[in-house]
């Protein structure tokens, strides 16, 4: 055992891992024999646990359930692929601690909502939201991802902690408020110059009565280009589930980092030693043998900040059978925004050769990258993989396991997609 402390979702539990085969099963389509990600298979195996718009109202029914008690919700890529923005009624769900009365994707109430701004400054603010609203505002086509997406394909190497994510703990929302740095400079702070992060606060408070409070940071050079104080997902106020009324929005990061109902931002010195930034949402480093503890601190680990290069195939699905010809492959790409994603390539041979697809390059660096690529394929059994690259040569690696650590972070190994052509 490592001498981690442990929370209420870091300890396996048997159900979850019982929901795990059943999910990957509906998600394979292998082991139950049905159509992969249809609407009914997702019915199939969440038959005695709540389906997903009995969980959140306003959420579509047959999103896969992982944790109906604390609503982690993921969105299957038969549902996630169908649209180029995620709606809210699909999109994933995940919060560590919750605010009452959000279980919902209707507008969060907003009445006396403030936000207080502190910790290194001459001159602490708290603000209203109304103030924030007159604000002038932006708009950014992000990709919203969880830190644990993927992260039910690290257990193949070994077991990690947490829910089973497969591939659609994310989503492609339009985030629209006032710049953070707007904001910052008019507020005449006087920050001090020590200031080199931003930790977040929302108004929800801890899990249990002995556990930390949600709060992370942020490097505040980042979040004075990317970040934005969130008011509408997607042209709407945002959902009180997914962090209305105000949510600080950091495009190009992992989801974790987007800090929901916001209530406090501090600039500090150093990473908060909150537990959930010191010792959760952290990766080795350097590569650890899969299955071995580590112990984390702020040396030997980074925190879950900007998102890794990724490819997602979103068709053909995984276990799906194709007639003899010509197919279209079909996915999205996505890196941090910080350089020009080159390049996404497809491999029919286990990545010894690969092909270029066609790739879109939107307007904002942080949105998906839709892609395809034209394959001709024979009768039999096939493994597609995909795997982008990006300007300063980041790719995927082709065992994804490489980067395994024992929360499951940050998977960005090559997907493989095994179809059956007859
Ligand atoms: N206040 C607050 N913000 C939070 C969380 C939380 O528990 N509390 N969870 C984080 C995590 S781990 C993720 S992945 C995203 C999920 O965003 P969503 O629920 O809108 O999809 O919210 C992040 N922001
Ligand atoms: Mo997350």
């Amino acid at each position: 055992m490592t001498s981690r402390l442990r929370t209420r979702e870091d300890r396996p539990s048997k159900v979850s891992r019982r929901r795990f085969l059943q999910t990957a099963g509906a998600a394979s389509g292998i082991a139950l024999g049905v159509r992969p990600f249809s609407a009914d298979s997702a019915r199939a195996w969440s038959a005695e646990t709540p389906d997903s718009a009995e969980v959140i109202a306003g959420k579509q029914s047959g999103l896969i359930v992982h944790n109906a008690k604390t609503a982690e919700i993921e969105t299957p890529l038969a549902m996630l692929r169908e649209q180029r923005i995620t709606p809210k009624d699909v999109l994933f769900v995940r919060s560590n601690q919750e605010l009452a009365g959000t279980r919902t994707t209707a507008a969060a109430e907003a009445e006396g909502w403030t936000i207080e701004f502190a910790g290194l400054v001459e001159t602490p603010r708290t603000i209203g939201i109304d103030e924030l609203r007159k604000f002038e505002s932006v708009e950014v086509e992000m990709v919203l991802q969880c830190s644990g997406n993927g992260r039910a394909l690290y257990s193949k190497a070994a077991k990690v902690s947490g829910a089973p994510w497969l591939q659609g703990a994310m989503g492609n929302v339009r985030f629209r408020g006032p710049r953070l740095k707007s904001v910052l400079d008019s507020l005449e702070l006087n920050i001090s110059p020590a200031a080199a992060f931003v930790s977040a606060e929302g108004k929800d408070g801890p899990a249990m009565p002995d556990s930390a409070d949600f709060e992370h940071s942020v490097p505040l050079a980042d979040a004075l280009v990317r970040g934005m104080l969130a008011l509408e997902m997607n042209g709407e106020p945002i959902p009180a589930v997914h962090g209305g009324p105000v949510r600080l929005v950091m495009p190009g990061y992992y989801g974790t980092m987007s800090m929901k109902w916001l209530t406090r931002l501090r600039l500090d010195d150093r990473e908060t030693f909150n537990h959930h930034q010191r010792r959760r949402y952290r990766t080795p480093t350097e590569p650890i043998k899969p299955g071995s503890p580590f112990k984390y601190d702020f040396d030997n680990s980074d925190a879950n900040w900007r998102l890794r290069i990724k490819s997602v195939i979103f068709a053909p699905l995984d276990g799906e059978t194709l007639s003899v010809g010509k197919t279209t492959v079909r996915g999205v790409a996505f890196n941090d925004g910080s350089v020009k994603i080159d390049a996404v390539e497809v491999s029919l041979d286990d990545g010894r050769t690969w092909r270029r697809a066609r790739l879109e390059t939107p307007k904002s660096p942080y949105a998906w990258h839709p892609w395809t690529a034209e394959i001709d394929v024979d009768r039999g059994t096939h493994r597609i993989l995909a795997r982008a690259v990006d300007a300063l040569g980041r790719t995927q690696p082709l065992d994804g396991s490489i980067g395994w650590n024992p929360a499951g972070y940050g998977w960005n190994g090559v997907q493989r997609v095994q179809i059956n052509v007859s």
